[in-house]
């Protein structure tokens, strides 16, 4: 069983429910979703003529290799009626696959570490919730070390939720 951090983001419907949607499509034998940081809204980054986001970041368990994983993420993605039309536009449900273990993967459709991920509040912020003395396999910074270097992103107040 390897560790991996998944980040959900939902600017579009009902997203609190999306968000636990898609956390209740995650729970499988191979995929077991062991800890939940609190629910954050927050400001549009990139294309920021779009609504506010709910995020949240997940600490899964899993048996599943990164590309068995990102195919299980992208497949419930799908299920849940996301259209990619505007990169970086509104969507229903977004599930990326922040960390996996101490790994690190640069292939065509799946980076891993999130190449973006040290630039994102709405990412470090629930993911140091959860494990804020994790490093970054490349830079070996820790979570901690990395949020405070984007203190300046709008969020509004956690949530937690279950
Ligand atoms: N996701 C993006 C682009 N911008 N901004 C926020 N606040 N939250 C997101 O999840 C988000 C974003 C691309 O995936
Ligand atoms: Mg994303
Ligand atoms: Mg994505």
């Amino acid at each position: 069983m390897k560790t991996a951090y998944i980040a959900l983001g939902s600017n579009l419907g009902d997203r609190a429910k999306n968000l636990r949607t898609a956390r209740e499509r995650m729970e499988t034998r191979e995929l077991h979703v062991a800890r939940v940081s609190s629910v954050y809204e927050t400001e549009p980054r990139g294309f920021t003529e779009q609504p506010w986001f709910l995020n949240q970041v997940v600490e899964v368990e899993t048996s599943l290799m990164p590309r068995q994983l990102l195919g299980r993420l992208l497949k419930i993605e799908r299920e849940m009626g996301r259209r990619r039309d505007v990169p970086n536009g509104p969507r229903l449900i977004d599930l990326d696959i922040l960390l996996y273990g101490d790994l690190t993967v640069d292939a065509a459709g799946l980076q891993v570490p999130h190449p973006r991920m040290t630039e994102r509040r709405f990412v470090l912020e629930p993911l140091a919730e959860l494990a804020p003395d994790l490093r970054h396999p490349g830079s070996r910074h820790t979570v901690r070390e990395m949020l405070a270097a984007v203190r300046d992103q709008t969020l509004r107040g956690a949530e937690k939720q279950v």
